[in-house]
């Protein structure tokens, strides 16, 4: 009988698979066991042939990632392709979805508010000053780990303007309750100003549990992010609402600029200082202690190790760098796994101490200074350099989620069957869709999420002055 080898073979010695614990697009989302440090990940895993003509946004998705290293962001750990497959491993956040904490809560305290919005400051703040635009905040895309710290994640609505941060963006996308007034309007925009914006509708959320923008009809949705005009329950404070005042700005030139936020009175309310938003990674050389580490287990010299992480090769020795490195910021030993071989065990089998021996043998002299990949400013490239600098933006209209106004023929969202036009309430956890647990391989798409009225147990409200 001829044998079917598994799509999955290829992280076979490195990763153990476990559940999927998301799947939606053209993507499924699995929990794995990094085999060497028995750290857990997160795999994302897609299916090329499915992907078509979006398979360039995918690559520009990895090559964002792999210039970002932040605390607030997602880090991403190794990337493996296949003829069919692409497999994203990522930090693992057990946590979940901040969208599902602020539900199960109801609504978040100010204080604690604040906390959660310090770090998605910070993670923004990163991201602009690394030349990019997120065009997704949202709570589903806020995951916590298991110290309640934010982590940013999908960056496949992301732009990196080869100008800079000061060239306006035509693509009009990301989520319509969180676009703002320019973005829906058709306008050309800037990346970092519709970011702010997204950001006023998230701390709204955060705050009052429900959107400051809501209706199920996409065209009147539109309209009201357009006036601006948005209500204000009473339980916000005075200083609450002079800050969503500053970030929900229809004309984007009076929005406050990221700059401005971290060190406005709001955020920095107990604190000294602004927010920090600089990186807490090592951007410069490598952890040393992490190298004598995996030196002492490989039996390898510090030299050869420290020369072939440096090469940021995004594979299995990348990912093992990356995850002890992980281990010391938590103030966890460093440690990899001495596993003794079982008798009988076949040596030439795949197990992770012989991937790793595989890249630390790869013979390629490094000529660059060893640092963080973002910090060298000429990045590895493991796959398709020529998307390097990024694509046009143009070239991603089709990854368009928000229609403008003026190409909108009022649609009733909740009626709708396309995902893309799905409106993003925040919804009762019992109306969640579970998680699709033990389905492995048949390739599962989540439906839209069912609309709900917003405005729950809402106390009186005021309304704004655009
Ligand atoms: N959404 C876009 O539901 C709808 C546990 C959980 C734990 C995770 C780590 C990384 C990612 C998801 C995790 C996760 C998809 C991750 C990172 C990036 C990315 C994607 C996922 C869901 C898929 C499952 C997710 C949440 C988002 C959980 N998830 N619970 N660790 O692009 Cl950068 Cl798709």
């Amino acid at each position: 009988m001829p044998q079917q080898v598994s799509p999955y073979a290829i992280l076979e010695g490195q990763y153990e698979l476990h559940e999927t614990i998301g799947s939606g697009g053209f993507a499924k989302v699995k929990v794995a066991t990094h085999i060497l440090s028995g750290e857990k990940v997160a795999v994302k895993i897609m299916d090329k042939r499915q992907l078509g003509d979006d398979l360039p946004r995918i690559y520009l998705e990895i090559e964002a990632m792999k210039q970002l290293s932040h605390q607030h962001v997602c880090k991403l750990y190794q990337v493996l392709e296949t003829e069919t497959k692409i497999f994203m491993v990522l930090e693992y956040c057990p946590g979940g979805e901040l969208f599902d904490y602020i539900v199960e809560r109801d609504r978040l305290e100010e204080d604690e508010a604040r906390l959660f919005f310090r770090q998605i400051a910070s993670a923004v703040a990163y991201i602009h000053s690394m030349g990019y635009a997120h065009r997704d905040l949202k709570p589903e895309n806020l995951l916590l780990d298991d110290d309640q710290q934010l982590k940013l994640i999908d960056f496949g609505l992301c732009a990196n303007p080869a100008g800079g941060m000061d060239q306006r963006l035509a693509t009009c996308c990301g989520s319509p309750a969180y676009a703002a007034p320019e973005l829906v309007s058709g306008h050309q925009y800037l990346g970092s100003e519709a970011d702010i914006w997204s950001m006023g509708v998230l701390l709204y959320a955060l705050l009052c549990g429900f959107l400051p923008f809501d209706d199920e009809n996409l065209g009147a949705l539109y309209r009201k992010i357009q006036a601006g005009v948005y209500e204000k329950p009473e339980w916000l404070s005075a200083g609450s609402r002079d800050f969503l005042h500053t970030m929900l700005q229809v004309d984007p030139k009076r929005r406050i600029t990221i700059t401005q936020l971290l060190n406005h009175p709001w955020i920095v309310l107990g604190q000294p200082h602004g927010v920090d938003a600089t990186s807490k990674y090592k951007t410069c050389g490598v952890d040393e202690d992490v190298i004598t580490e995996i030196a002492v287990h490989q039996g390898k010299s510090r030299v050869a190790v420290r020369q072939a992480v440096c090469r940021w090769s995004y594979d299995y020795l990348t990912a093992t760098y990356f995850l002890l490195v992980t281990q010391k910021m938590k103030g966890k030993p460093i440690r990899l796994i001495q596993k003794v071989t079982p008798l009988g065990e076949i040596p030439s089998q795949r197990t992770p101490a012989r991937c790793l021996m595989e890249q630390l043998n790869k013979e390629k002299p490094v000529d660059v200074p060893c640092g963080m990949p973002n910090s060298l400013g000429n990045s590895p490239r493991g796959l398709h350099t020529s998307l390097e600098g990024g694509l046009d933006d143009i070239d991603l209209l089709s990854i368009c989620k928000v229609t403008p106004i003026d190409q909108l023929v009022d649609k009733v969202v909740g009626k709708t069957t396309n995902p893309e036009l799905e409106l993003t309430p925040l919804v009762s956890p019992k109306k969640r869709r579970p998680p699709s647990v033990g389905d492995d391989d048949k390739e599962n798409f989540a439906q839209p999420r069912v609309p709900t009225p917003g405005h729950k147990s809402r106390k009186k409200a005021t309304p704004s002055t655009p």
